[in-house]
């Protein structure tokens, strides 16, 4: 094996097929994976299993499963060098979740933010996969013995109830799982949707103006620049208290050109509003562009898109099941 990646510390991290990716997803996680990729051993995963805590259309949740891999490669990880794939493909996650399931107390995961949220965004439907959706989440995790998990300030809960889950079981049993610490971007960690910024660019996102999506074409994100809530003020300055929309669209500004909101403020000092939605427009379309029509040629290659997530499941599950076997042994199931 490739001392490298022995050496390297290890990533995981993952997206729900729970919609099209969103300028949120990218900013606050894609983007982000590109670049840790050289530095770290990378796990970049499709948690298709995380989605079905929602209810999904079976076809279109086939349609986004292969369409974010495209995406995921289109903008710019290498599935050479890592290791991607769709979480249903290894089955040790689903294993893992339920021993962890049986180590994650009734408590603590009520007081998940998540939990509350989408039991209310979806009242006919709070089963019991949504409620114990972190402990699958700490398997996804914990099988690669992880050491940071890039992710965006929603999900830090979600990290922290894993390393509690990871402590009680090393507590009992000894040094199984690494402990792993959330990763964190700074910018970019927490885009917000274009209409009410007070709440995420969420994918499943019911208001179509809130949210830009990585394959939506150019008049359309042109359109929903044009259209987001900014305030009653005139100029472009950060403050997420009194101005969210405004120092939204300078975040992702930011993200977008490189600039510092020092720089944007002064780029865009005595100018309207107009024109700064307008120019922020511009520059996730050219941001975007080159990523679409990537992604465009590869969900036209099909056999291509199946060799990357076979040989991704195979590999993942390599690392996946040298950790379920310790965790059998440990807690004292009988050996196959
Ligand atoms: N708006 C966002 N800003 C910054 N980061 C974001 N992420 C998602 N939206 C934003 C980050 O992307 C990663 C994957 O998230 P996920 O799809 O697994 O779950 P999520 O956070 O629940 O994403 P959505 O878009 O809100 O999905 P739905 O609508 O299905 O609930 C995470 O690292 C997340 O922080």
């Amino acid at each position: 094996m490739d001392e490298n990646i022995i050496q390297k510390k290890t990533i995981f991290s993952g997206i729900q097929p729970s919609g099209d990716l969103t300028l949120g997803s990218y900013l606050g996680a894609i983007k982000n994976w590109v670049e840790l990729s050289d530095m770290y051993n990378c796990y970049y995963c499709i948690v298709d299993m995380h989605a079905i805590t929602v209810r999904q259309n079976p076809t279109e949740l086939r349609r986004r499963t292969i369409a974010q891999l495209a995406q995921y490669i289109a903008c710019g990880l290498d599935p050479d060098k890592n290791t991607i794939f769709i979480q249903s493909h290894v089955s040790a996650h689903a294993e893992l979740a339920w021993i962890l399931n049986c180590y994650t107390m009734f408590g603590e995961l009520s007081r998940m933010t998540q939990f509350k949220d989408k039991s209310a965004k979806n009242a006919d439907n709070i089963n019991a996969g949504l409620f114990t959706y972190p402990a699958l989440m700490a398997a996804d995790i914990l099988l690669y013995q992880t050491d940071l998990v890039p992710v965006g300030e929603d999900q830090k809960q979600h990290v922290e109830i894993c390393r509690d889950i990871a402590v009680r079981f090393n507590g009992v049993y000894g040094d199984v799982f690494k402990m792993p610490e959330p990763y964190i971007p700074k910018v970019g960690a927490r885009i917000m949707s274009l209409t009410s910024p007070e709440n995420k660019m969420s994918k499943s996102d019911k208001d179509p103006g809130g949210c830009i999506y990585i394959m939506q074409n150019p008049d359309d994100i042109m359109r929903c620049f044009k259209r987001a809530v900014t305030d009653s003020e005139t100029f472009v300055c950060y403050n997420t208290s009194t101005k969210p929309g405004i120092s939204n669209l300078m975040q992702i500004y930011s993200a977008a050109t490189g600039e510092s909101f020092e720089e944007i403020e002064k780029e865009f000092c005595g100018k309207g509003y107009g024109e700064f939605k307008t120019k922020v427009g511009e520059a996730v379309v050219e941001m975007l562009r080159p990523i679409r029509e990537e992604a465009e040629r590869l969900i036209a290659d099909k056999s291509y898109l199946e060799s990357v997530y076979k040989k991704g499941a195979e590999k993942a599950a390599l690392t996946a099941n040298k950790t379920l076997r310790k965790v059998y042994k440990k807690v004292g199931f009988v050996e196959k």
